[in-house]
């Protein structure tokens, strides 16, 4: 992208995530999805990794997105809509990999992550949130290899970059770029981002436009 193309890509992005957003809706199962008329970016992640705050961050609201301490906060797809008309909808999913959940929950997230995730047409990138404090787990790395088998592109996004020092996410961030290069359907640009500071949050507003776009 050229520089000046990206700046215009920036601002119009900040503009956009300032403008109306709106809640369209929850969907417990497949079938209560929306009709997939608009181009979806997806919040996908460990359980309390912070997809819902993430979300709020970006889209400059307290409490777009419900979260919580507890882990399990977010139990179905929900469904955002940016811009007015509709640009782009934002999907905040369920988390994954959640030791004290119920077994019959985990399977229905799990079905429910997984078909969205390789079914959807409209899908164009999903973000796959990693806490800065604890780095890759297995449980990511079988939601990257099925995002890969699926061919839907995506970027590792850090959260809770204000949790650990400068030089340990340095080292996290390098050891991210090493596994995402094995990944075919991992976008090279990883971001590091925070919640709480707002940090790195205009850059991933970018990519999500620059995404939804193409
Ligand atoms: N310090 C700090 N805390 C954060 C940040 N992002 C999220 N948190 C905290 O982490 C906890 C979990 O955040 P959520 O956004 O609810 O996480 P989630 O991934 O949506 O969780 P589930 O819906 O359960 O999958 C909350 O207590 C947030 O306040 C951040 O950037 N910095
Ligand atoms: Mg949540």
């Amino acid at each position: 992208m050229s520089e000046v193309r990206g700046e215009e890509l920036g601002e119009r992005a900040r503009k956009l995530f300032a403008g109306p957003i709106a809640f369209l809706k929850s969907a417990p199962s497949l079938k209560f999805l929306p009709d997939a008329d608009y181009p979806e970016v997806a919040f996908a992640g460990r359980s309390n990794v912070g997809k819902s705050s993430l979300l709020n961050a970006l889209t400059n609201r307290k409490a777009l997105a419900r979260t919580s301490n507890t882990p399990g906060r977010t139990q179905e797809l929900n469904f955002f809509d940016v811009g007015e008309p509709i640009q782009i909808r934002l999907v905040d999913m369920p988390g994954y990999g959640f030791a004290e959940a119920p077994k019959d929950m985990v399977k229905r997230w799990r079905f429910l992550i997984n078909d969205y995730l390789r079914g959807r047409s409209v899908l164009k990138r999903a973000l796959v949130l990693v806490d800065s404090r604890h780095g890759l787990k297995d449980v990511d790395r079988d939601v990257m290899a099925m995002l890969d088998s699926a061919a839907v592109g995506y970027h590792l996004v850090l959260t809770k970059g204000d949790k650990v020092k400068p030089t340990e996410l340095a080292r996290t961030l390098e050891a991210l770029a090493a596994e995402a290069s094995k990944h075919p359907a991992a976008h090279p640009a990883i971001f590091t981002t925070s919640s709480e500071t707002g940090s790195g949050i205009a850059e991933l507003r970018t990519a999500i436009l620059e995404a939804a776009l193409s």
